[in-house]
C-alpha cells in the first residue's frame, strides 16, 4: 500500500523531467540504494518528458512516484500519485484550485489509494516554487510550528514537506515543524549538497529528498544515500 511504503522512505532522489541525466548517472542513482524516485519539478514539466523519465527509471526495481504539478502531465503507471498543497501559497489556487480543477477533471479516475497529500511550506523565497505560488517565505518558527500543527490535525494530511528548493534550510525551521507533528511524515527537501548535510536534516526530518545536486555532482550526490541509511 502506498501510504505503507512511502513511511518507510528516508532518502529520496526528486528528478526533474525537464532536465537532463545521462543513462550512466541515472543508473547510479537508481542502484544508490535510494528508498525511490519521485518525479517532479516546478517549470517545464509536460505529459511527454514524464512518460520518457517514468520508462527510464522503470529499467531499475525502486519505486517512482509522481509528484503532480500540472494536470496536464498526469502520467499513468507511477507506483503513487504526491499531490502538493501550499499551505503559505497566498494565491489560493495553489493551497486548492488546481487541485479542484485535477479531481473535477480525472474524478472517477483517479486511483484514490495511490494517492497522498502533501501539505508544502514554502520557506526559500528565491525558489521558482515560491516565486509561481506567492508564498510567504517571511514566517517564524512558531509559525512553522503551527502550520504543521494544522496539516495534521486540522487537514490529516499524512506528510509535511519542508520545501527549501534551490538553498539549504534553517535547521531550526524544521525543527519547528518537527514539533508540531505527532503523526504526520515529516520530509525535508532543499539545498542538500553533501553527506554533512543530509546527515542534519535527517536528524529531525523523517525524510530527505535530494534533488539539483544530482545533476551537479553526481557522486556528492550519491554520497547523501550513505550519510541517510548508513
Ligand atoms: C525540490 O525539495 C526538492 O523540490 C529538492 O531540492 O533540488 O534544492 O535539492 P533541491
Amino acid at each position: 500500500m502506498f501510504s505503507q511504503m512511502i513511511a518507510t522512505w528516508r532518502h529520496v532522489f526528486k528528478l526533474d523531467p525537464q532536465k537532463n541525466l545521462s543513462g550512466s548517472a541515472l543508473q547510479q542513482v537508481c542502484q544508490s540504494g535510494t528508498d525511490a524516485i519521485i518525479v517532479g519539478g516546478t517549470d517545464g514539466v509536460t505529459f511527454d518528458n514524464t512518460v520518457e523519465l517514468l520508462g527510464r527509471v522503470r529499467r531499475y526495481e525502486l519505486p517512482c512516484v509522481q509528484e503532480v504539478s500540472s494536470r496536464d502531465a498526469i502520467v499513468p503507471g507511477f507506483d503513487g500519485y504526491l499531490i502538493p498543497i501550499i499551505l503559505n501559497a497566498s494565491d489560493v489556487e495553489w493551497v486548492i484550485g488546481a487541485q479542484h480543477e485535477a479531481v473535477k477533471e480525472f474524478g472517477g479516475m483517479i486511483p484514490w489509494k495511490d494517492v497522498m497529500g502533501e501539505g508544502y511550506l514554502v520557506l526559500n523565497p528565491e525558489s521558482h516554487v515560491a516565486k509561481l505560488t506567492g508564498s510567504n517565505t517571511d514566517i517564524s518558527a512558531e509559525d512553522v510550528t503551527a502550520y504543521a500543527e494544522m496539516a495534521e490535525h486540522l487537514f490529516h494530511l499524512p506528510l509535511f514537506y519542508v520545501e527549501y528548493s534551490g538553498t539549504y534550510g534553517n535547521i531550526e525551521m524544521v525543527r519547528a515543524a518537527k514539533k508540531g507533528l505527532r503523526r504526520s511524515q515529516l520530509i525535508y527537501g532543499g539545498g542538500i549538497r553533501n553527506a554533512a548535510q543530509a546527515r542534519e536534516m535527517i536528524a529531525v526530518a523523517d525524510t530527505v529528498v535530494v534533488g539539483n545536486i544530482v545533476y551537479e555532482n553526481i557522486q556528492d550526490a550519491l554520497k547523501t544515500v550513505k550519510a541517510v541509511k548508513g
